[in-house]
């Protein structure tokens, strides 16, 4: 477990600019060449399997350890996905969102596939100091990528990219330039950003708090056991939260939202 949450964090940039070089992109259109302003994140969102050894649980202590609280919990049933959100007491620190995929909920050869991912996998693991930056810990196939795929969007992302974080996202709150993510939105798409769409391109409001965007995941290369291709990676994320009627900026996720972002690594 990390003892530092920025160090956490920077590690955990690294991790997903390596196979996400659009988010430096992303960072230089909202900064400006000049702009010495640093980009506030919202949150960052990290996805796992619901087995024993890869549980949300799993993952979130390595937040809890650095003191972040369980806030609210989410369901989407369609994808078979159950989430929490963390925040800690010192709000400059992002919002983590962790999602779990419910296996025993796929068809028997999904389940089958992914019991032999997780198989390889150390049990200790999932205490190291790297574990939410540490990637795959299997190897796995084309062939069971296109299996997973088929069924659950998220399975065959999780096969292949394994444990890191899916997304960052930028506080438009925070943002020097404009505060107002349609503008965000006008800016990435001039700049030739492909935008999810899925249930609008902004997903939310006012009415709810929250207003929600992301690009299409980036395409990274990746070695599967029978071959090397490029699939979906990880996206970036724009939130503009509004205040509630007490004056004060609302902190949770919207899961009508929510289940539309995690299209953003669907193929384009
Ligand atoms: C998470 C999607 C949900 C949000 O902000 O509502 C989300 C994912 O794609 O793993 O990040
Ligand atoms: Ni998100």
């Amino acid at each position: 477990m990390h003892n530092n949450i920025d160090t956490l964090f920077n590690h955990l940039w690294d991790d997903y600019v390596a196979i996400t070089p659009s988010a430096h992109k992303v960072h230089k259109l909202l900064l400006g060449e000049e702009s010495s302003d640093e980009i506030v994140n919202d949150h960052v969102a990290f996805r796992t399997f619901n087995l024993d050894k890869t549980s949300l649980d799993k993952l979130a202590a390595h937040f809890l350890a650095l003191g972040y609280e369980e806030k609210g919990d989410y369901d989407f049933e369609a994808k078979k996905l159950t989430a929490k959100h963390f925040e800690h007491p010192d709000d400059t620190k992002p919002k983590v969102f962790i999602s779990e995929l419910r296996v025993e909920e796929l068809t028997e050869q999904s389940q089958a596939i992914i019991h032999k991912l997780v198989a390889q996998m150390d049990a200790d693991a999932v205490t190291a100091e790297n574990f939410l930056y540490s990637g795959r810990h299997w190897e796995v196939s084309k062939e069971e990528y296109d299996i997973l795929l088929e069924e659950s969007e998220y399975a065959a992302w999780m096969s292949a990219w394994g444990f890191r974080a899916n997304h960052f996202t930028v506080s438009v709150n925070y943002l020097g330039q404009t505060n107002e993510l349609a503008e965000v939105n006008s800016l990435l798409k001039e700049a030739g950003f492909v935008l999810n769409t899925s249930g609008g391109e902004i997903k939310g409001g006012p009415d709810v708090y929250l207003a929600q965007s992301s690009t299409m995941a980036d395409r990274a290369e990746i070695s599967f056991s029978d071959e090397t291709t490029a699939i979906p990676s990880c996206f970036y994320e724009f939130a503009q939260r509004y205040e509630m009627p007490d004056g004060k900026l609302y902190k949770g996720f919207v899961a009508a939202s929510a289940d539309k972002i995690f299209e953003s690594t669907n193929a384009k």
